[in-house]
């Protein structure tokens, strides 16, 4: 019987280089000896990746919250069902950035969804399968959007600005303190460099703690 791989997430607020550090992460993986997919929320299928410009994009008629979240896991259960489910199944680890953390921090915390709400929808589509290690990449809200300005135009959810981004922060920190062995809060603000080396350091400890059992 094939070992079940395991699911791997990066997430946190813009700009504190998750999607930088993928392809170091994955090779760190691969170096380990895992065969690692990387893939990415909203996305990561044909349907899913119509659905993320759907919700980057900027209308003039905007878009409901219900309808913003319910978009959010329509693409979440296309990409378990054609591409999560298959690769753990098959054995594969899977590293993708940005998972239902971002929904309980952007919908939840950002916009005000309940999070009751939110978990509803979390178990009709993932039932039960969870990350097995989210890294929460922190950083100072004015740090992050500074850079993320710097790499070019806002988003829809960068532009909504400060206060929005401070309580999203608020939850992924929330979230990570309610279930700490699922999480690792990774020190963003540092040059890539130091983020490299803790990210590194706290993948060595997590793989030692998995195969220690
Ligand atoms: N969203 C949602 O609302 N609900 C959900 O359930 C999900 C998502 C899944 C798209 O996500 C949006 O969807 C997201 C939330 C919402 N909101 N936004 N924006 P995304 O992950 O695709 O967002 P992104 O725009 O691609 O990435 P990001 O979060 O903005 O950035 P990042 O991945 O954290 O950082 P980065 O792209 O690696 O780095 C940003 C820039 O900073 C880049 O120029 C780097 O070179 C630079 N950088 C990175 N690290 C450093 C350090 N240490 N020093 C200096 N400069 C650095």
């Amino acid at each position: 019987m094939t070992m079940m791989g395991r699911l791997i997430v990066v997430d946190g607020v813009e700009g504190g280089g998750k999607t930088t550090l993928l392809e170091f992460i994955r090779t760190r993986l691969a170096t380990a000896g895992y065969s690692v997919l990387t893939t990415r929320e909203p996305g990561g299928t044909t349907l899913g990746e119509e659905i993320r410009s759907l919700l980057l994009a900027h209308r003039q008629d905007g878009m409901t919250l219900s309808a913003e979240t319910l978009l959010v896991f329509a693409a979440r259960a296309e990409h378990l069902a054609k591409v999560i489910r298959p690769a753990l199944s098959a054995g594969q680890w899977v590293l993708c950035d940005r998972f239902t953390d971002a929904t309980y921090a952007y919908q939840g915390g950002g916009r005000g969804l309940s999070l009751d709400k939110i978990a509803v929808l979390e178990h009709w589509v993932q039932e039960g399968l969870q990350p097995d290690l989210t890294l929460l990449f922190d950083l100072p809200v004015t740090v992050g959007l500074e850079r993320a300005g710097r790499r070019g135009a806002m988003d829809r959810f960068e532009r909504e600005g400060e206060n929005f981004l401070e309580r999203v922060r608020a939850a992924y920190l929330e979230r990570a303190r309610q279930q700490p062995d699922r999480y690792r809060i990774v020190d963003a603000n540092g040059s890539l460099e130091a983020v490299k080396s803790q990210v590194d350091a706290l993948l060595n400890r997590w793989l030692e703690q998995l195969h220690a059992g």
